[in-house]
């Protein structure tokens, strides 16, 4: 009897050693331990990435800013006296904080945008809560890039995500209070924000696997570079309704050239773009390498 438990126990623990060991040679090699476990798989992006750029425009008449009642937190009204809505920033005809991005499509070798092994974003993006309004009002970050969140007035704030793919997350943050990190995981345009605290304080995140987005600046225009050589649904996103609207086109960029894709929003706006190339060469590839 105590022969027989012995050996069972035996067997037992042979049998557990063999499967430590099996588990023990599945694991990755040594190079990769650093890999973080959220590293993207894929091919690596191309070297010969070109541009897309363009301006966005915003038709007929822009609605004149209203300024915004602060009277519920006078500190608001003090450091921020003429504080109005951002809904549309138009300036000469063209609008800004519009979310430019590479939807959909491949590269000539038939890579989908999304089959690339992005190298992932290391630095954080400051989103400031500055005179009662955010800082940037619409940004782009990658999937699991830090954003970190800065209270630079002195009042309190409640940052609020209100997305539909990732967990709705919200924090107060009183005045003096040191930043806040926050990171998204899955891809979402756009996650809207706002402050629990004050209710016109509005901004926009684009989330998404890879970096080929830009928001529009002041004067309509942005650039979106490494774009591998294919053809490509570029999407223009901006605010306004219940989700905003999206505007689409298709464009061919050649390898280290540039591709035009000019929106327009507003009255009567319509999408041209201008997919004849333009032969020139992108200047900076900041997509290079991996880590
Ligand atoms: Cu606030």
């Amino acid at each position: 009897m105590f022969m027989k438990q012995t050996k069972v126990w035996l067997i037992l623990t042979i049998a557990l050693s063999l499967l430590a060991l099996a588990s023990a040679c599945s694991k990755a090699p040594e190079g990769n331990e650093n890999a973080t476990p959220s590293a993207a798989t894929g091919k690596t992006p191309p070297t010969d990435g070109g541009t897309v750029s363009g301006t966005i425009a915003f038709n007929g008449a822009a609605p004149a800013p209203k300024k915004i009642d602060t009277s519920a937190d006078p500190v608001c009204g003090q450091k921020n006296p003429n504080l109005s809505t951002e809904d549309n920033v138009v300036t000469n005809g063209k609008l800004a904080n519009v979310f430019v991005y590479i939807k959909d499509g491949a590269a000539s070798d038939g890579t989908k945008i999304d089959g690339y092994a992005w190298p992932a974003a290391t630095a954080a993006v400051t989103l400031d809560q500055n005179g009662c309004h955010y800082r940037p009002h619409v940004l782009g970050v990658m999937v699991n890039q830090d954003i970190e969140i800065k209270n630079s007035d002195p009042t309190q704030h409640n940052i609020h995500f209100t997305p539909k793919s990732n967990p709705d997350w919200n924090q107060s943050q009183p005045n003096g209070a040191p930043p806040l990190m926050h990171k998204l995981k899955q891809s979402e345009v756009l996650v809207p924000v706002k402050c629990n605290q004050h209710p016109w304080m509005k901004s926009y995140i684009g989330v998404l696997k890879h970096p080929l987005f830009a928001v529009s600046a002041e004067d309509g225009t942005f650039t979106i570079k490494g774009v591998p050589p294919g053809t490509y649904t570029v999407a223009a996103w901006h605010e306004g309704g219940a989700t905003g609207t999206e505007k689409t086109m298709q464009v061919t960029v050649a390898a280290s050239g540039t591709a035009k894709a000019d929106f327009a929003f507003g009255e009567a706006a319509t999408a041209s773009g201008n997919p004849g190339l333009k032969m020139m060469p992108a200047i900076e590839f900041p997509m290079l390498g991996r880590h």
